[in-house]
């Protein structure tokens, strides 16, 4: 377990582990978490030893948001010189798959972290939420775009200008969260998930994600072409040739990354 100033991180059996830890303020997300936050994914998707990435918050809250009070003196120009946008827009850099683990409030910038992790596993006591609007301003880190590209524009406007928490199960049934579990099992489960994912084919569940990605962004000609030269590659690995090989005489395949 190795301790900074704003998460815990560790790892276990290929998973690496980020538990955000400023619990007086519910895990508000301050400049220096997200910088530790990205430093860390950075650092595991260089590392042969992680396979799969978790960000979690602690058993009653996964983040209440970004640090309001850190933001409540910024200007525009402020904002602007510190470019902190662009420590956001490297987690969609992040090769690995990255599970958010999320019990109680997931607010705001919070849950604009949880969307940008590949799958999210939620408490049956979690809250969704976007309440920049309470507060006179919006959300900036994603948020507008990625729950309407979830839930379609009119739902997405409905919690965006309300302003209220949707429950896990209404997130679970508009396709926001992959699973929701009883409160004290969404580690377990989101570990549970982790640990699968890390014994496939690393390369596949990297390109996988890539073309997954591209799909969203892009029309579906261009992401076809993109998934056709992912599937080459793919046979340019040893692993696919382990994989098959081991199919045919009727063994598990050891996997290697390459
Ligand atoms: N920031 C700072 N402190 C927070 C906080 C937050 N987001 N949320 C809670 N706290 C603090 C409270 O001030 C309180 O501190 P003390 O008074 O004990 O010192 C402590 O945590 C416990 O909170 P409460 O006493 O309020 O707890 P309750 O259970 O009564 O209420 C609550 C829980 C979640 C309903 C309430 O705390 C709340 O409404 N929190 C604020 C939620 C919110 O509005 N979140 C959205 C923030 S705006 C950006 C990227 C992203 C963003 C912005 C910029 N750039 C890259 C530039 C994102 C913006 C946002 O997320």
């Amino acid at each position: 377990m190795s301790n900074k100033e704003t998460i815990q991180t560790w790892t276990e059996d290929g998973v690496g582990v980020i538990q955000l830890n400023r619990p007086k303020v519910l895990n508000a997300l301050n400049r220096k978490m997200v910088t530790e936050i990205l430093q860390t994914m950075e650092e595991w998707d260089r590392d042969d030893s992680v396979s799969v990435m978790i960000v979690t918050g602690n058993a009653k809250v996964f983040a209440a948001g970004a640090d309001i009070a850190e933001m409540a003196e910024d200007d525009a120009i402020s904002l602007e010189l510190l470019n902190q946008f662009a420590e956001w827009d490297r987690l969609a850099w992040v090769k690995k798959p990255i599970i958010a683990a999320v019990n109680g409030y997931c607010l705001g910038g919070a849950f604009e972290l949880a969307l940008s992790c590949d799958l999210i596993v939620a408490g049956e006591n979690a809250q969704f939420g976007f309440p920049e609007v309470n507060l006179g301003v919006m959300p900036g880190a994603g948020g507008t775009v990625r729950l309407t590209k979830l839930m379609g524009r009119a739902k997405a406007l409905e919690w965006l200008w309300l302003g209220e928490y949707m429950t896990a199960k209404y997130a679970n049934e508009n396709g926001v969260v992959n699973r929701v579990v009883a409160p004290e099992l969404v580690f377990e489960e989101a570990l549970k998930m982790a640990r699968k994912i890390a014994k496939q084919a690393p390369l596949s569940v990297r390109l996988i994600k890539e073309s997954v990605n591209k799909s969203v962004d892009h029309s579906v000609y261009e992401a076809m072409q993109f998934e056709r030269k992912n599937f080459y590659m793919l046979f340019a690995s040893e692993d696919q040739k382990e994989g098959m090989k081991a199919f045919v005489e009727k063994r598990k395949p050891q996997f290697k990354g390459k």
